[in-house]
């Protein structure tokens, strides 16, 4: 199919666009959240960063008067900022997005996960992955609204995609590069030429099926962000089977979710507080060479 379906036009999808998500997995939908929208979240970012929301663990002090970038660069992510923050909880409900993944996975949806990735210079890209292995649903209907806060591009580690619907969890190999968290890929050889960088301006939003097979690079610019909300959405009708940040422990159906649009049939289970925000400090920086190393020194120290 013509890649041109892959966009979603004027924030609106497509019957087109929901055919091509079935065969590709993925759809981008430029400019789907304001800069208003992502300047506020930008600002929010730096709030939390600052330790206005709360001393969550990981948290690093700040001195007064640290400038935002400053602050954001000190760590590589955020994990569940929709439980550190009333404006990250409300986005959750972005109208676009919501009526977009309503459109592709049905009516009822209700949400698991959100992740900040802040990104700085020198932070390690993610190797070849299916989020469905990390975040198991019962009906393999997990769902990636990956926003953009700043300008992706190969450079600053966009994310990479192949663009085809996969039917199962891949295997996976050993991975020795330090260009990477992970020590784990799958084996992506197969696929060489059909990988693409997926490089949007901020306020776009990726859409990705679970089972889609994606990457990131390393920031390997000296000064820029790459920052990105990263949330997780499933079709409510099904059970959660999460054990949550890999500590193992099965579980049915977790139950640390938010209703987002139409009917949890599940709601008499109740809702519980699980998933536990937390900073994840920028200590990736093993691969950079001396003249970012040096940079990033002097931000922390400042
Ligand atoms: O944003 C990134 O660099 C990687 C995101 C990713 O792979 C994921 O959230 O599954």
């Amino acid at each position: 199919m013509n890649r041109i379906y892959a966009y979603i036009l004027d924030g609106i999808i497509s019957i087109e666009n929901i055919v091509f998500f079935n065969n590709h997995g993925y759809l981008v939908a430029p400019g789907m959240v304001s800069p208003q929208e992502v300047n506020a979240l930008k600002k929010e970012l730096a709030t939390i960063c600052r330790g206005e929301r709360g001393a969550f663990k990981g948290f690093i002090p700040v001195k007064n008067g640290a400038l935002d970038g400053e602050l954001t660069g000190r760590y590589r992510a955020l994990h569940f900022p929709h439980k550190m923050s009333r404006i990250f909880h409300n986005f959750l409900f972005h109208r676009k997005i919501t009526a977009t993944i309503t459109q592709l996975i049905g009516p009822d949806v209700k949400c698991m996960h959100s992740q900040l990735y802040i990104k700085g210079p020198g932070c390690k890209g993610h190797a070849w992955h299916q989020d469905e292995k990390i975040i198991p649903t019962g009906d393999q209907s997990l769902i990636g609204a990956w926003v953009a806060l700043d300008d992706a591009s190969v450079e600053n580690g966009c994310l990479w995609i192949i663009p085809q619907r996969q039917e199962h969890l891949a295997r996976t190999v050993p991975q020795y590069s330090p260009e990477y968290l992970e020590s784990e890929t799958i084996d992506v050889s197969a696929y060489e030429a059909q990988m693409i960088p997926l490089e949007v301006k901020a306020g776009s939003v990726l859409f990705y099926h679970g089972y889609t097979i994606h990457a990131s690079q390393p920031n390997k610019t000296m000064y820029c962000n790459r920052a990105a909300l990263q949330c997780h959405y499933m079709n409510a009708n099904a059970e959660l089977p999460w054990s949550v940040d890999g500590r193992g422990v099965p579980v049915e159906d977790m139950r640390d979710i938010v209703l987002i649009t139409g009917v949890d049939p599940y709601q008499w289970k109740g809702t519980n507080n699980i998933c536990c925000p937390r900073f994840e400090p920028a200590t990736d920086l093993a691969h950079v060479n001396d003249r970012t190393k040096e940079t990033i020194r002097l931000v922390k120290q400042s």
